[in-house]
């Protein structure tokens, strides 16, 4: 396949580098991987094993002492190389990103292209990475707060994003002045190394250091855990459902460790009677059948006024009778495959629950057979009439099944069922009514990481923070402030007096105070008087 040769992929891969050094473990066992698209098998990648591990945190400690000390905007052109580089090989790695994970190949560039945005994000960044400065109490004292880099940052990514996450991750962390190992999901590492390859090609052509940015394919036993457990790594930024998000947190927050984390989403919209569906319809559908609902942002649940029920279901009817699933590779199809097998398991038994709980499937509800889904992996997308407080409702599924719900009343009742699950990731309303819409985004509104008005709950932008509250983690990444996180803050006082005053007015003496002091002493004492 040409878009494979075109990223310098081989049929057997090593799955670790250090940046331009590729560690000699094709010879381990190996991850072979699948297209969910025709069931090829096409590449097959050594796992890590615990010494590749360690080798890879070492070889990051060292390089971290030369990244740090560059400036930051010089950092910041090499992210804008990589950006640069990504550029020339958007449709190939678009490509390959489609075939690997089964995503239309529309969004496979669109999510390029969002890694491109993101260097370019950073590149500005890298000259804003600013402390604030602010009054001290004391006199002859300044008081600020600087930013300093915080060492190796652990990136865990899931396979719907395959290089997205890692690259709003590890853009941000580099201009920060960290280095950054990451682990690619064992469902898509052949994304993974065409990305590390091209970054390759910007480290060498600078002669940048082995371990600024470093890539680990492997299991669990020898990278997922040991990165979790390893003091070396102060942050690890982690993506993935909240169940594995709930025992990373925990194991690095017992060696007292940083995470981002970014779990799951049970993203709603709410549809009330002052809706313009000439925007909502299209915007649900593309929330609920884009990636195959495999995104944290799909949208699963519409909570739609009484009054427009009708209405949005059979809009919605007619439109998943129009849509195309097969090859997403073919601009034809709307939606491809499922990422594997075990998805569409997951799926069915989504449906079956459905059903037992008291829902009805009014679309889809089947897996796909025939020559041209033969890979096993494709399904019909879904729309389901169901209660919010179905146990299967508050799960997320991570496949294209739409849940209809009805509310009647006012927004406030729409806004009370969006926000009875336990996931908080992102959120819409499609209202023209100013009132509903501010309310919707009022304290007592949508309890989300993402609110969003007119508009769907999946496809954010780079350049807002990005993550969810309740069990989608709290973590926030890529843009606004979100860089913080991945440096170690630090408040400073100076003082260029010849005097030690204390803050607080504390007396503390220690000698006979020589002349500075004695003036000080008595603005301290005449304060104190004052009970100031
Ligand atoms: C994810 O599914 O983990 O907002 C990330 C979106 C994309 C990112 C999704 N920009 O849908």
């Amino acid at each position: 396949m040409n878009f494979l040769d075109a990223l310098y992929l081989e049929k057997t891969m090593s799955g670790t580098s250090t940046g331009t050094v590729w560690l000699d473990n094709k010879g381990n066992k190996k991850i072979v991987v699948t297209s969910p698209v025709d069931g090829e098998k096409f590449a097959a990648i050594g796992r890590a094993s615990a010494s590749d591990f360690d080798h890879v945190v070492r070889e990051a400690q060292q390089a971290f002492s030369v990244w740090r000390a560059m400036p930051a905007p010089k950092r910041g052109e090499i992210v804008r190389q990589i950006g640069l580089r990504l550029r020339d090989f958007k449709l190939p790695l678009g490509t390959l990103i489609a075939y690997e994970t089964g995503k239309p190949l529309q969004e496979g560039l669109g999510e390029v292209q969002e890694v491109i945005d993101i260097c370019d994000y950073c590149v500005g960044q890298s000259r804003m990475l600013y402390g604030m400065t602010t009054v001290s109490e004391r006199p002859e004292h300044r008081l600020f707060e600087q930013y300093h880099p915080l060492g190796i940052v652990a990136i865990i990514t899931a396979f719907n994003f395959p290089v997205a996450v890692w690259g709003w991750n590890a853009m941000i962390a580099a201009i920060c002045g960290d280095v950054s190992i990451w682990k690619p999901s064992s469902k898509a590492p052949a994304s993974a190394i065409a990305m590390q390859k091209i970054v390759a090609r910007v480290l060498e052509h600078n002669n940048l250091p082995e371990g600024i940015f470093s890539l680990i394919v492997g299991d669990r036993n020898n990278v997922g855990e040991k990165i979790l457990d390893d003091r070396r790594i102060p942050l690890v930024s982690f993506t993935g459902s909240v169940a594995s998000g709930r025992v990373a947190a925990a194991r690095v927050a017992g060696r007292l460790g940083r995470t981002i984390l970014e779990l799951g989403g049970n993203n709603g919209i709410i549809i009330t009677e002052h809706a313009d569906l000439k925007l909502a319809v299209p915007a649900v559908v593309f929330g609920a059948v884009g990636t195959a609902g495999q995104r944290c942002t799909t949208t699963r649940r519409l909570i739609i006024h009484e009054s427009r029920y009708d209405e949005v279901k059979e809009h919605l009817l007619r439109a998943y009778g129009s849509l195309k699933i097969g090859n997403p590779l073919l601009e034809a199809n709307h939606m491809g495959p499922l990422i594997d097998r075990n998805a569409v398991k997951a799926y069915l038994k989504a449906v079956k629950a459905i059903i037992r709980q008291g829902g009805t499937i009014i679309f889809g509800g089947n897996s796909l057979k025939g020559e041209e889904y033969a890979s096993g992996c494709y399904v019909e997308p879904t729309l389901a009439e169901v209660e919010n407080q179905f146990p299967v409702v508050k799960e997320e599924t991570f496949a294209p099944i739409l849940y209809l719900i009805k509310y009647s009343g006012g927004v406030e009742n729409g806004i009370a069922l969006h926000n009875d699950v336990e996931q908080g990731l992102s959120s819409a309303i499609f209202s023209t009514n100013h009132n509903q819409v501010e309310g919707f985004l009022s304290a007592a509104g949508s309890d989300c990481g993402i609110a969003n008005v007119n508009i769907g709950t999946s496809g954010a932008e780079i350049g807002g923070a990005f993550g969810g509250e309740k069990n989608t983690g709290g973590g926030r990444e890529s843009g606004s402030d979100a860089w913080k996180f991945y440096m170690r803050r630090q408040t400073v006082t100076v003082n260029y007096g010849q005097g030690l005053p204390l803050a607080q007015g504390i007396r503390f003496e220690i000698e006979p105070p020589t002349r500075g002091d004695k003036y000080l002493h008595e603005i301290l004492l005449k304060k104190q008087e004052k009970n100031f």
